[in-house]
C-alpha cells in the first residue's frame, strides 16, 4: 500500500514537473580539432539546448549571405516567456586533444547593449570574463552582435561550453541573443577574429644548432586516447628520455586511428633524416606503429637492440632518410592495428630530424653535430643501380650512390661505397672521384655490385675530401 502512495505521489510530481520544466531537444555530437589544433564552432554543432517549445529559446534561425554570418546562419533567441531559473541556453562539446591555455572568440550577443540580453559563457560550469573586440554588427534591427574574447585552460578529454542568457535586455523587455559562431584555438597562436580566414597554426619546432629535437611534450594534437605519461628509467627496465607517452588500449580508435602530430619547421628544402626513439614495430608484442609526414607513410627502418619495458612492451631507435621541403611539416605517430594481444599498444619517446649528411649515432644523451666540411651535401641516395629503393642486400645486387654536393671553393672529392661483415671487418669497396666547382653542384656518383655476400652484411657510404675526412653520409643498407 505504501509503494503504491509512493509510485502515484512520484507519477504525480514527474507530471507536473514536466508541465513546468523547460523541454529537452536532441544531443548533437562531440566536436574534434581541426588538423591546426582549434575548434571552429557554428550553430549547427550545438550539443543540447534548452527551449520552452518551438517558439521560445535559441529557436530562431537566421540565414541569408546578406546577414554577414559565418556560414550564412546564426540562432537567435527573442521572446518575451520567462525561461524560470535556468535561463535559455546552448551548449557545445568539445574533445580537447592538447591540454593548456585557449583563447576562445565567440561572436555572438553585443553584452552591455541595452537591446541585447547579457550573455554568459561557461566551461565546464565555470563562467570566463570576457571582453568585446572590434565593431557592433546588426541582423535587420533586432539582433545586435560582435566578436568577444575569454581566455581558458583547457585540460584533456570532453568539455562542455554553456551560452546563457538569464535575464532581459533593457530596452525590449525580452530575452534577446543571438550566436553566429565560436574559434576556440591555443593560446599561442595569432590570429584576427573573422569568419573567412581561419586560423592556421604557428610555426612547428625549429631547428637548434642544426637539428630538431622533439620530446612527446611537443604534440600537437594527441589522440592517444588513454595514453599514460611515464616518467621512470630504469627500474622496469626502460630508459626514456625523460619521460614517454605509452599506448595501450583494447578499445578500436575511431577511423584515424591512435595518433600523435608534430610538427617541424624545416630551415630549407634538402634531404633530413628523421630519427625516431618509439615502438618496435616489426615486433609481435607491439602495434605496427607507422610514420607519416604531410600525411604520406614513410617506411623506416630498425637500428640497434631493442629495448624493453617490463617484459611488456617493446621499443628501439628507427629511422628514414626522405627529401623534405622548407616550411612547416606535418609528422604523425600512427598506431592502427593490434599486437599479437589483440591491443593497440606503442611507446613514443622522441624524435631528432637532422641534415642526412650528419653524423650521428643515435643516444639519449649525445645530441647531433654538423660534420665540419667546406662542402655541402644537399641530397645523397644509395639506390639499386636502377635508381629504385634498396630493402636490403643480396649477392648479385648492383647498387650506386648519388649526391648532390656543392664545394665553397671547387676542388675533388671522393666517393666511397664500402661493404662490411656483421662483425664490421670490409669485404670490399669501390670509389669514384668527383670534380666540384664553387658555382656549380657537382653529382657524384659511385656504383658497387655485391659480391661475396653473407647474412648480415652491410653497406655504408662515404664521402672523402682528403686525408683529414672521411665522412659518412647516410644510413648505411641492411644495419
Ligand atoms: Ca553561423
Ligand atoms: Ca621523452
Amino acid at each position: 500500500m505504501k509503494v503504491k502512495k509512493i509510485l502515484a505521489l512520484t507519477l504525480a510530481m514527474v507530471m507536473v514537473m514536466s508541465l513546468i520544466c523547460i523541454s529537452v531537444n536532441a544531443s548533437g555530437s562531440v566536436i574534434s580539432p581541426s588538423s591546426d589544433g582549434y575548434f571552429w564552432l557554428e550553430e549547427t554543432d550545438i550539443y543540447y539546448k534548452n527551449s520552452t517549445g518551438n517558439s521560445d529559446g535559441f529557436v530562431k534561425t537566421v540565414s541569408g549571405e546578406s546577414y554577414g554570418l559565418s556560414g550564412n546562419s546564426m540562432l537567435g533567441c527573442n521572446t518575451a516567456v520567462d525561461p524560470g531559473e535556468d535561463g535559455y541556453y546552448i551548449e557545445f562539446k568539445i574533445d580537447v586533444k592538447v591540454a593548456g591555455d585557449y583563447t576562445l572568440w565567440l561572436r555572438g550577443t553585443k553584452t552591455g547593449h541595452n537591446q541585447a540580453s547579457p550573455a554568459k559563457i561557461y566551461i565546464d560550469g565555470n563562467l570566463l570574463s570576457d571582453e568585446a573586440y572590434g565593431a557592433d554588427g546588426w541582423v535587420g534591427s533586432t539582433f545586435v552582435y560582435g566578436w568577444r574574447k575569454a581566455t581558458a585552460t583547457l585540460e584533456l578529454g570532453e568539455r562542455t561550453i554553456k551560452y546563457l542568457i538569464d535575464s532581459k535586455a533593457a530596452t525590449t523587455s525580452k530575452y534577446q541573443a543571438m550566436f553566429d559562431c565560436m574559434c576556440i584555438i591555443p593560446s599561442e597562436y595569432t590570429w584576427e577574429p573573422s569568419i573567412t580566414e581561419k586560423p592556421s597554426a604557428p610555426d612547428g619546432d625549429g631547428f637548434t644548432d642544426g637539428y630538431a629535437w622533439l620530446e612527446e611534450d611537443d604534440v600537437v594534437v594527441n589522440a592517444w586516447t588513454g595514453y599514460k605519461h611515464l616518467d621512470y628509467s630504469g627500474d622496469k627496465g626502460g630508459a626514456f628520455s625523460d619521460k614517454a607517452f605509452l599506448l595501450n588500449q583494447s578499445a578500436a580508435p575511431g577511423s584515424d586511428g591512435y595518433y600523435l602530430d608534430f610538427r617541424v619547421k624545416i630551415p630549407e628544402t634538402g634531404t633530413y633524416t628523421i630519427w625516431l626513439h618509439a615502438t618496435k614495430s616489426e615486433h609481435s608484442n607491439a602495434s605496427n606503429a607507422k610514420i607519416l609526414v604531410d600525411g604520406a607513410e614513410k617506411d623506416t627502418t630498425p637500428y640497434g637492440g631493442d629495448v624493453w619495458m617490463g617484459s611488456t612492451y617493446v621499443y628501439g631507435w628507427r629511422s628514414v632518410t626522405l627529401d623534405l621541403e622548407e616550411g612547416n611539416r606535418n609528422i604523425r605517430y600512427l598506431i592502427n592495428d593490434t599486437n599479437s594481444s589483440s591491443k593497440y599498444t606503442g611507446v613514443f619517446d622522441c624524435m631528432c630530424i637532422m641534415p642526412s649528411y650528419y653524423v650521428w649515432e643515435p643516444s639519449l644523451t649525445t645530441r647531433p653535430v654538423a660534420p665540419e666540411t667546406d662542402y655541402i651535401v644537399s641530397s645523397f641516395a644509395i639506390t639499386k643501380a636502377d635508381d629504385s629503393a634498396i630493402d636490403a642486400l643480396s649477392e648479385g645486387l648492383a647498387i650506386k650512390a648519388s649526391a648532390k654536393i656543392t664545394a665553397a671553393e671547387g676542388g675533388t672529392v671522393k666517393i666511397i661505397l664500402a661493404h662490411y661483415r656483421a662483425d664490421k671487418s670490409i669485404v670490399d669497396f669501390s670509389i669514384e672521384p668527383c670534380t666540384l666547382t664553387a658555382e656549380i653542384p657537382g653529382d657524384a656518383l659511385a656504383e658497387y655490385t655485391v659480391t661475396d655476400y653473407e647474412a648480415g652484411d652491410f653497406v655504408k657510404a662515404f664521402i672523402w675530401s682528403d686525408f683529414e675526412t672521411l665522412v659518412p653520409i647516410t644510413a648505411s643498407i641492411s644495419k
